[in-house]
């Protein structure tokens, strides 16, 4: 059912899946609440999309967001980097594993990129656009604009940190953002969802249910 002024996908629009990878699935390393709940309404989204992109999370062992990497500190609790305040998460995404893997039941083979972030060492990157420093930019930007998409969609794992984090950097750089709440599912550690909310609000990403978008 959709519900009015649908959302027609066409040529110019994008539809970015943020990290629906095993570590963030049930049994996984740091399994999103429900987070397999994505999965349907992604892929019944990925059927009227043309244009698909995958993100995944992609640390080397010993990365700078993991707990296990600095001694006396747990998962959820935050870290001083170098640039700024970090929240430390338990060892998940390395590079090659089991973990690290797009999730199986993903249906989307006419997905035309996968655009794999957080593999330098010291920098985490929730975005799939820029890195935690916000400085150090992984192409997607450029990508996008080149491939001539002027709206972005996104959903997946996990709404409060990178699925949030990659729509405000895509309305950031001019591109009309969406997030479709009912196809993501968020972490909510420590007030998250109250902050991503609020920022998502406040950069102008709009955010709607999947019903939205017509043949969904
Ligand atoms: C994510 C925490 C750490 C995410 C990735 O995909 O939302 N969250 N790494
Ligand atoms: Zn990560």
């Amino acid at each position: 059912m959709t519900a009015g002024n649908a959302i027609k996908p066409g040529d110019d629009d994008v539809l970015i899946v943020v990290d629906v990878q095993n570590d963030f699935l049930p049994g996984g390393a740091l399994a999103v609440p429900d987070g397999d709940a994505v999965i349907a309404p992604i892929n019944r989204l990925a059927k009227v999309f043309r244009h698909v992109v995958l993100t995944q999370d992609w640390h080397p062992k010993g990365h700078a967001s993991f707990a296990s990497s600095h001694p006396g500190k747990r998962p959820f609790e935050t870290t001083e980097l170098p640039y700024g305040s970090q929240v430390l998460w338990p060892d998940h995404c390395v590079q090659g594993t089991q973990g690290a893997e797009l999730s199986r039941d993903l249906e989307i083979p006419h997905a035309q990129l996968v655009l794999r972030k957080g593999y330098n060492a010291g920098i985490d990157s929730y975005s799939g656009f820029k890195e935690a420093d916000r400085q150090t930019a992984t192409g997607l930007e450029g990508y996008l604009w080149a491939r001539g998409f002027r709206r972005v969609f996104c959903a997946g794992l996990a709404l409060d940190f990178c699925v949030a984090w990659t729509a405000l950097d895509a309305a950031a750089a001019g591109f009309e953002t969406y997030l479709i709440e009912d196809a993501s599912r968020a972490i909510d550690a420590n007030g998250s969802l109250e902050k991503a909310r609020r920022d998502l609000e406040a950069a102008g990403v709009h955010t709607i249910a999947s019903t939205r978008i017509a043949g969904a």
